[in-house]
């Protein structure tokens, strides 16, 4: 019996934050499809949630939705959370934060498709704004720089939860976007070195690149996509 089930689409999107950590710290665990909870059994589950993705854990039988619940409970049992009570509570800031953004570039998940300014001022005033937050954050850690991808990580000197979402999120943002690169090489050099550390620890980027060979540079998927491709191009 596996460890874990994670309930999401062949997306990276939310997904991914789950996927990579369950990849790092060798969980077992089995894929399944969002649509085997969302949207008939959401409200049936223990723990009932809105919407995916949603993490069961086994030994505990039990459900969460939340993609920071999830993460925090499983950085809590794999012990990849900070000691330290500022940066344990950084890494769920972290977190969040990383959801807020997935909130904004998807427009509220999707809720109205971007006009050409509403994105402009997303993409040139919102999103370095957030880019130079993670900066900052990393910087005061001890994130460096320096030749190749720097070193350190985003709160302290190992990794937690929060080095996994940060790559979940801005190494799937320029992947799937290659645009965006130079957005987040400007505004926040140090994350993208350590997203790409991140992705490139062995299990990780065995993962990601089964992915991508199969997924492509699939982001969130249906209109909001579209209309993401339509304002950067590609
Ligand atoms: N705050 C939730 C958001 C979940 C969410 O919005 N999931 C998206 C896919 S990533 C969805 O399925 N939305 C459809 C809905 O809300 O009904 C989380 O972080 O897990």
């Amino acid at each position: 019996m596996s460890d874990y089930r994670l309930y999401y689409w062949d997306l990276p999107f939310r997904g991914n934050f789950i996927q990579m950590f369950l990849e790092e710290v060798d969980a077992s665990y089995e894929r399944m499809d969002a649509s085997d909870i969302y949207p008939q059994r959401s409200l049936k589950i223990r723990n009932p949630g809105m919407a995916p993705p949603y993490l069961y854990e086994c030994k505990s039988k039990t459900y969460f939705a939340q993609m920071p619940a999830c993460l925090m409970h499983l950085g809590r049992e794999y012990d990849c959370l900070p000691k330290r009570a500022e940066a344990h509570t950084l890494a769920l800031k972290t977190i969040l934060d990383c959801n807020d953004v997935l909130m904004e570039i998807t427009n509220y998940n999707g809720s109205m498709m971007w006009s050409k300014n509403a994105w402009e001022v997303f993409r040139y005033s919102r999103l370095p704004d957030w880019m130079k937050i993670f900066e900052k954050t990393g910087r005061a850690h001890g994130l460096k720089g320096g030749t190749g991808n720097g070193s350190g990580f985003l709160l302290g000197s190992r990794l937690s939860v929060a080095d996994i979402a940060t790559a979940a999120l801005f190494g799937a943002m320029v992947y799937s976007f290659p645009a965006l690169e130079e957005d987040l090489s400007e505004n926040a050099p140090h994350i993208a070195g350590l997203c790409r550390r991140v992705e490139s620890r062995p299990k990780i980027r065995r993962f990601l690149q089964a992915q991508r060979e199969q997924n492509g540079r699939g982001y969130c998927g249906g209109q909001i996509e579209e209309s993401l491709r339509r304002m950067i191009g590609g």
